[in-house]
């Protein structure tokens, strides 16, 4: 049945829906099936699966439904390009304060469109949230600012935030792993833990908490500097998280501030980053995002991207969100990435297709994480343009051949070399830590810095 009298108007124009400001906008790359009746057609029936409707026409529908349809407003078939207008009445609130959720969101616009007969594929690409339903998201709590505070920084352009990755990603029991938090912590500022580390049989949740509690007093003693620590509270349950952030902001006691909760979002979905969000609405909340590449991923032509993964977690609420390493680590990624880590700190944003006005809601760390090193960063900084934001190398500062406290100094060193818009080889010659990276990491630094042995020579053996 084709439904595009009813679920699409291509006469309306995008300025007009954003003035108007009672709809929200969703791009689409979309394909429909040989089958589907056409492009429109198929367009059509996508918007009213995700709206008021149907593959039929129902009696209950009423005159009142039909003034809150989605709308196909803007195709282009050869570019598989497909926009849908979708009124913000449609959107599910919350009971107990009127609020908005992303699971609604989701529920719509990313919902049972992915699985209908006559489309191929549909993947959301970017998404415009008009002001009246921008205000009814929880919107970050904290933010890197309230890092930066910790480590005595300036509040703004606080700078980089050095990170690891406590690795073995699993089978540490607490006492190594409190001794490699230790380790780090002598040269670096941030740990978080292994998004798999929580109460394994080996490690129970319990003990390495208190020994992870010991020993960031022990390095802050050492140091003088404050440190922090982000620890996975993800759990089925929210009260499973709930239960292990309070135990976790009861041993840290006066260290509390420096406790980060990590939760993966992606797996465990909307409600478990609410639940951070909303219990322990003074902790930094490390959005981490496992699992996302079987939606995010450019293979996949379902689902959404990593830009609209990150802009719902700015809605939602998370203080910071890994936005990938951008082509330079281990894990997919492109140069272009670097939209979404514009788009999560600014107030003024221009994403693929759509602009979007923050008014004023907190910004989003990019966590930036996956195969970094030392070697790979002045690429990394060069193409992002600033260093305003929390690195984690796990492999980049355990595999560095002088250990976790040398590779944390390495990292650190890696970024004054971008800031000073130095050569890496020169920079190397009196930065020891940085140096020795190249040793470490020789496969990278064959790729990136051809002919580094003969010039450091000495310096780094
Ligand atoms: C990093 C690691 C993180 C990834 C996730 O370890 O395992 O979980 O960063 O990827 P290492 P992303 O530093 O040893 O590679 O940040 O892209 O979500």
């Amino acid at each position: 049945m084709d439904q595009s009298s009813r679920y699409a108007n291509l006469n309306l124009r995008e300025a007009d829906l954003i003035a108007a400001g009672r709809h929200v906008l969703c791009a689409y790359r979309m394909k429909p099936k040989a089958a589907a009746g056409g492009y429109l057609a198929a367009a059509a029936h996508f918007a009213a699966e995700s709206s008021t409707g149907t593959n039929v026409e129902v009696s209950t529908t009423d005159d009142f439904t039909r003034g809150v349809d989605a709308l196909v407003y803007e195709i282009d078939p050869a570019r598989e390009l497909m926009k849908i207008a979708y009124p913000i009445e449609l959107f599910d609130r919350n009971i107990i304060d009127g609020r908005a959720m992303i699971a609604s969101f989701l529920t719509l616009a990313v919902g049972n469109n992915q699985g209908m007969g006559d489309i191929e594929y549909g993947k959301l690409q970017d998404f415009y949230v008009p002001p009246a339903y921008l205000r009814l998201f929880d919107g970050p709590a904290t933010t890197i600012r309230d890092l930066w505070r910790v480590l005595g920084r300036p509040v703004v352009d606080g700078g980089f935030i050095v990170g690891t990755i406590i690795k073995p990603k699993l089978g540490l029991r607490p006492k190594p792993f409190a001794d490699a938090c230790y380790d780090f912590w002598l040269g670096g500022d941030f740990i978080k833990n292994d998004e798999p580390q929580g109460n394994q049989v080996f490690a129970p949740f319990r003990e390495t908490v208190r020994m992870v509690n010991e020993a960031m007093i022990r390095a802050q003693d050492r140091t003088g500097e404050a440190k922090l620590f982000s620890f996975n509270i993800t759990g089925d349950d929210p009260r499973e998280m709930v239960a292990r952030g309070e135990f976790i902001l009861e041993t840290f006691g006066r260290n509390a501030d420096h406790i980060a909760f990590l939760v993966d979002g992606y797996v465990a979905g909307p409600a478990a980053v609410t639940t951070a969000r909303r219990n322990f609405p003074s902790q930094y909340l490390h959005f981490h995002r496992a699992g996302h590449g079987a939606v995010t991923s450019p293979q996949s032509q379902r689902g959404y991207t990593t830009y609209v993964l990150c802009k719902m977690a700015r809605l939602q609420g998370a203080s910071g969100i890994h936005t990938g390493t951008m082509g330079f680590g281990k894990m997919e990624g492109e140069p272009g990435d670097r939209m979404a880590a514009v788009m999560l700190t600014g107030d003024s944003c221009d994403g693929p297709f759509y602009h979007q006005e923050w008014l004023g809601m907190n910004p989003t760390t990019p966590i930036v994480s996956g195969g970094m090193n030392a070697l790979r960063m002045p690429g990394f900084f060069a193409n992002l343009g600033h260093s305003n934001l929390i690195m984690t190398a796990g492999g980049g500062a355990f595999g560095h051949l002088d250990g976790g406290a040398a590779g944390a100094v390495s990292l650190r060193q890696a970024e004054q070399c971008w800031r000073a818009g130095a050569d890496p080889i020169a920079f190397a010659r009196d930065h020891r830590e940085f140096a020795r990276a190249f040793e470490s990491f020789p496969d990278d630094a064959d790729r990136l810095f051809p002919g580094w042995r003969e010039q450091l020579g000495k310096a780094a053996a």
